[in-house]
C-alpha cells in the first residue's frame, strides 16, 4: 500500500513529506495506521547524525498513537481497530530481561531494531524500489507502519489520540523516571536539568510524589513560567551564576539534593548533575541520549562518597503492562498531557516542528496526519 511519509534521507537534511511503499505486515507484526505523534529530541538527534544507531534513509518518529488497521500471522493480542501507543522498547514478558523482573529492557526485538530492520532481518518500507529503514521499531513519522506485535501497548479508546501519543515516549520517560528509577518519596528535594518535554514530565512526577523541593534548571529562561506553574519550586539559570552550577544548588540545598535528572544530553550538565547531590545519599539519573564519542566524567571521590549515577530508559516503563494504565490516568485527570502539547500541525509542516524545538519555542508539536 502507499503511504504519506516524512523519510530522513540523509543525517543533516530535512525530512521530505513522499508516498512511500508498504508491505503487509508479517507473522508476528501489525500494520498501524498513526493518526498522531509527537516530535522529540532523540528524533532530532538522530537525524543530526549524532546517533550511532542512526541509518539512513528512515521513517523516524517513536512517540505515535494510531489504530490496528491488519494483523499478520500468529497475531492474538491485538485486532482491528484497536487503539495502540507503539512501543520503542517492546515487553515480550519472555526474555530473559523481561522475566528478570529487574528492568524494562526487552531483548526480544532489540538488535533487529537498532539497524532499523523488523524481527525477520527485512524493512516493510521502500521508496522508488529502494529500502527504507524502520526507526526504534516505531517509525511513527509514516501514516501506515509496520510494528512487532511485542511493540503495541493498546488502551483505552476513549482516550485521544492527538494527547495520548506523548505518553509513547516525552511525559512516560519523565514521570517514569522519578517513580521507577529514582523512586522519589515525599520531602525529597530534586533538582532537574533540561525544561523540554522530558524534564517537564519529571517535574510532574516529583510534584505526583510530594517532593518538598523541586528545582529546575535550564538555560533558557523562556521555559521557566511553565515549569513554576508545572510545580517547580525554584528556576535556576547557569547562565546567572559565575560558578559550576553544582555549587549553586548544593548552597540552595544544605549540601545537595537526594535526586537529579539529566533531561538534556549534555555529558557536562550530567557532571553537574551528578555533583549536585547530596553526600551519603544522592541519585543522579541520566535521561539525556549523548552522540556518539562522548562520554561523562567526574572524580570517582564522588561516587566514593555515597553519590550514585542511574540511567533511565523509557521512564523504566514496561509498555504493554504499564502504559494502559497511565492512559487511563490521564482520563482520570491524575496526568496531566495538556500543556505539553504547545503546537500542532500537519505531517506537511514537520520540518517546522524540529525548527521549534531547536529555538527552544516548543514543548512537543504533535503532527497529525
Ligand atoms: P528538548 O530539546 O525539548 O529540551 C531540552 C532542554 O534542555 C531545553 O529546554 C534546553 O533549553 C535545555 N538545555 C540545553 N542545554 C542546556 C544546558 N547546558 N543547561 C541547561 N539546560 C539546557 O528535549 P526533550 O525532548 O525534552 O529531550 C531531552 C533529552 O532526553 C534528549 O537528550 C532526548 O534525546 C532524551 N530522551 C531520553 C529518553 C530516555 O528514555 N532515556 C526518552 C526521551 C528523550
Ligand atoms: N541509539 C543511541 C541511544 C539512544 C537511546 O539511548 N535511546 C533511549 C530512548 S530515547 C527516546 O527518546 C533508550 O531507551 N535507550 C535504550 C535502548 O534500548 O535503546 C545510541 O547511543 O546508540
Ligand atoms: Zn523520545
Amino acid at each position: 500500500m502507499k503511504s504519506r511519509a516524512a523519510v530522513a534521507f540523509g543525517p543533516g537534511k530535512p525530512l521530505e513529506i513522499v508516498e512511500i511503499d508498504v508491505e503487509p505486515p508479517r507473522k508476528g507484526e501489525v500494520l498501524v495506521r498513526i493518526t498522531h505523534t509527537g516530535v522529540c529530541h532523540t528524533d532530532a538527534f538522530t537525524l543530526s547524525g549524532d546517533d550511532p544507531e542512526g541509518i539512513f534513509p528512515a521513517v523516524l518518529g517513536h512517540e505515535g498513537g494510531g489504530i490496528v488497521e491488519a494483523v499478520g500471522e500468529g497475531v492474538t493480542s491485538v485486532k482491528p481497530g484497536d487503539h495502540v501507543i507503539p512501543l520503542y522498547t517492546a515487553e515480550c514478558g519472555e526474555c530473559k530481561f523481561c522475566r528478570s523482573g529487574k528492568t524494562n529492557l526487552c531483548s526480544a526485538v532489540r538488535t533487529t531494531q537498532g539497524k532499523g530492520l523488523m524481527p525477520d532481518g527485512t524493512t516493510r518500507f521502500s521508496y522508488n524500489g529502494e529500502p527504507i529503514y524502520h526507526y526504534m521499531g516505531t517509525s511513527t513519522f509514516s501514516e501506515y507502519t509496520v510494528v512487532a506485535e511485542v511493540s503495541l501497548a493498546v488502551v483505552n479508546e476513549e482516550a485521544p489520540l492527538e494527547k495520548v501519543c506523548l505518553l509513547g515516549c516525552g511525559v512516560t520517560t519523565g514521570i517514569g523516571a522519578v517513580h521507577n528509577t529514582a523512586k522519589v518519596k515525599e520531602g525529597d528535594t530534586v533538582a532537574i536539568f533540561g525544561l523540554g518535554g522530558i524534564g517537564l514530565a519529571a517535574i510532574q512526577g516529583a510534584v505526583q510524589a510530594k517532593a518538598s523541593r523541586i528545582i529546575a534548571i535550564d538555560t533558557n529562561p523562556n521555559k521557566f513560567e511553565l515549569a513554576r506553574s508545572m510545580g517547580a519550586t525554584d528556576c535556576v539559570n547557569p547562565k546567572d551564576h559565575d560558578r559550576p552550577i553544582q555549587e549553586v544548588i548544593v548552597e540552595m540545598t544544605d549540601g545537595g539534593v537526594e535526586f537529579s535528572f539529566e533531561c538534556i544530553g549534555n555529558v557536562d550538565v550530567m557532571r553537574s548533575a551528578l555533583e549536585c547531590c547530596h553526600k551519603g545519599w544522592g541519585e543522579s539519573i541520566i535521561i539525556g541520549v549523548a552522540g556518539a564519542g562522548q562520554e561523562i566524567r567526574t572524580r570517582p571521590f564522588q561516587l566514593v562518597t555515597g553519590r550514585v549515577w542511574k540511567g533511565s530508559a523509557f521512564g523504566g516503563v514496561k509498555g504493554r503492562s504499564q502504559l494502559p494504565g497511565m492512559v487511563n490516568d490521564y482520563l482520570g485527570g491524575k496526568i496531566d498531557l495538556d500543556p505539553f502539547v504547545t503546537h500542532t500541525m500537519p505531517l506537511e509542516q514537520i520540518n517546522e516542528a524540529f525548527e521549534l524545538m531547536h529555538e527552544g519555542k516548543s514543548i512537543r508539536t504533535v503532527i497529525h496526519y
